[in-house]
């Protein structure tokens, strides 16, 4: 029977190893049960171009490779690495898919997304989306040395640590009218993404669905879906 899988923000790091061997081990054992995966982004903590070595990810491309022998891969980027190009992909054994990606399960349309486009009360948050999602920036960024596109990285990261300091838990939160309207925007009666590290399930009126992952921190986060079990989401914190 064919099993969907659903992960997201693992924030892969070189000084991260326990996340990096977790997510071998998943992706080596209990990944090769499914049919699908999808990685909805937030894979890996930051990625500064297709044209980085990133050795420290070699492992879990490693286990991506293989793993595709058995599982089609699907990655659709996060706002940590939205960056991740076809090269990247390519080297992950993944199809590069678009926020948001539409899949049907057991008649049901359903939305993947990362999940920041949802956090619609952060404006100042939206503003930078769009910024850095336009082809205008990003040609640039791409443009220069690896070296200073690290040490802008390192600034931007260290501007967005001092913001959420600053904002209330809500405005990170997905703003639940938005969450509401998103099913009619996207003509969808189920809704699975990641981003705000909250795992949880939201149940809305007409029987509508929304499945949050969990970051890997300190326990792997996933959703499965199989025509015999439904959805099952499998984090401690749940
Ligand atoms: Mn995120």
């Amino acid at each position: 029977m064919d099993e969907y899988l659903f992960i997201s923000d693992c924030h892969l790091d070189a000084n991260r190893q326990d996340i990096t061997d977790q997510l071998s081990t998943f992706l080596q054992n209990r990944a090769r049960k499914a049919r699908f995966l999808y990685i909805l982004g937030d894979l890996f903590e930051t990625w500064i171009g297709d044209d980085d070595p990133a050795v420290c990810y070699s492992v879990v491309f490693d286990a991506l490779q293989k793993l595709a022998d058995k599982t089609k891969i699907f990655f659709l980027p996060g706002n940590r690495d939205f960056l991740v190009g076809e090269r990247s992909a390519e080297k992950m054994s993944a199809s590069l898919i678009g926020d948001p990606c539409f899949i049907t399960l057991d008649q049901q349309r359903i939305a993947l997304l990362h999940g920041d486009s949802l956090c619609t009360d952060d404006v100042e948050y939206q503003q930078f989306r769009e910024m850095v999602r336009s082809h205008e920036w990003q040609s640039e960024f791409l443009a220069k040395p690896l070296n200073e596109r690290k040490l802008i990285v390192t600034e931007l990261r260290q501007q967005s640590k001092v913001a959420i300091q600053d904002k209330s838990m809500d405005v990170i939160e997905v703003n639940q009218m938005s969450a509401v309207e998103s099913f009619d925007e996207l003509n969808v009666d189920i809704i699975i993404h990641g981003h705000t590290h909250q795992p949880a399930i939201h149940r809305y009126e007409r029987n509508r669905m929304r499945y949050v992952l969990g970051d890997w921190n300190p326990q792997p986060s996933f959703l499965s879906w199989r025509a015999d079990r439904g959805f099952e989401l499998t984090d401690l914190r749940v």
